[in-house]
């Protein structure tokens, strides 16, 4: 109920901060991107980064706010890991007077608010990662329409965006068919296991759709272990874009990937400093992701994080 009535707690002008970084996970090359780039820029400002990683437990990363807050950083820097649990660390936050940037997933805008609760989000636009997968497969699916879909973490925010994204697109075009929609919580081997399954379930699949590389590159696995070619018999399309993935396009095993830009550093940072000198930051600052297919990968392949 005080949300309404309290703004979020300003940042005083000083050379350097101490700022803190909840991290929710650690265990993918996306996610070890974005804490490089974190360290990287706190290290060229000579600004000092309390760095926690939550090891994928909303209830851990709230805790690791509550420190955060008990050591008095001067601002923190969230990637939330659902969209509901971590509200209560962004109001304990804003309760301590500290100001709050989202990172990367955002929270349920109907419990907690930009400009409000807390300063910003900076990220991809999800849905629209979803929409440009969505669009790239009913341009290129050559008859290929029937579709399994491997979803991110539960209650997250790119979870439930790139779902939404993809599936409209999907809805909109009654030739495709979603057989089975499943969680594989953005991880490699739960990806490939809940691949296994749904292909067993549905030998008539032609297309994969992952909400992330890891879980694309795990499908990959279960298409080969059924007998199958990726990319021949079973479409993977994914969203992240590293390295190992657009690799993967390169070699035909998985057709198109969007990017979802990790390299957080320079625009966070340059976030915090324009609001602790009055600026008025956008409620959503949405970063600019590639795409990657047959036609560029190669080519773009060096410069994939
Ligand atoms: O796609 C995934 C990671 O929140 C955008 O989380 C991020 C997602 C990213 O673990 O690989």
């Amino acid at each position: 109920a005080s949300r309404a009535f309290a703004a979020v707690p300003p940042l005083a002008k000083k050379d350097t901060y101490k700022v803190g970084f909840a991290q929710t996970e650690s265990n993918n090359p996306w996610r070890l991107a974005q804490t490089a780039s974190m360290q990287d820029e706190a290290k060229k400002r000579g600004w000092q980064l309390v760095y926690t990683d939550a090891a994928g437990s909303a209830a851990k990363q709230v805790s690791d706010v509550n420190s955060m807050i008990a050591q008095g950083v001067d601002l923190i820097f969230l990637a939330p890991r659902e969209e509901v649990p971590l509200i209560p660390a962004i109001m304990a936050a804003k309760g301590a007077g500290i100001p709050v940037i989202l990172l990367d997933r955002n929270v349920d805008q109907s419990l907690a608010k930009a400009g409000e609760d807390y300063v910003c989000f900076i990220g991809s636009n999800f849905i629209e990662e979803g929409q440009r997968v969505g669009d790239w497969l009913v341009a290129n699916a050559n008859g290929k329409t029937n579709i399994i879909e491997l979803e991110g973490t539960t209650g997250s925010s790119p979870a439930n965006d790139r779902k939404k994204g993809f599936d409209d697109v999907i809805a909109a075009n009654p030739d495709f068919k979603i057989l089975a929609s499943q969680t594989g919580d953005f991880n490699r081997d739960l990806g490939r296991q809940v691949a296994e399954t749904l292909l067993q379930a549905h030998p008539e699949a032609n297309v994969i759709y992952a909400h992330n590389d890891e879980m694309a590159i795990g499908a990959i696995s279960a298409v080969e272990a059924a007998g199958k070619v990726p990319g021949t018999d079973v479409l993977i399309l994914s969203i992240d874009g590293g390295k190992e993935a657009v690799g993967l396009v390169v070699e035909g095993k998985i057709a198109a990937v969007v990017e979802c830009n990790p390299r957080f550093g320079p625009k966070a940072f340059d976030t915090a400093v324009a609001y602790a000198n009055g600026e008025t930051i956008a409620p959503m600052i949405i970063n600019p992701d590639q795409f990657y297919d047959a036609t560029n990968a190669k080519e773009l392949l060096p410069t994939a994080y």
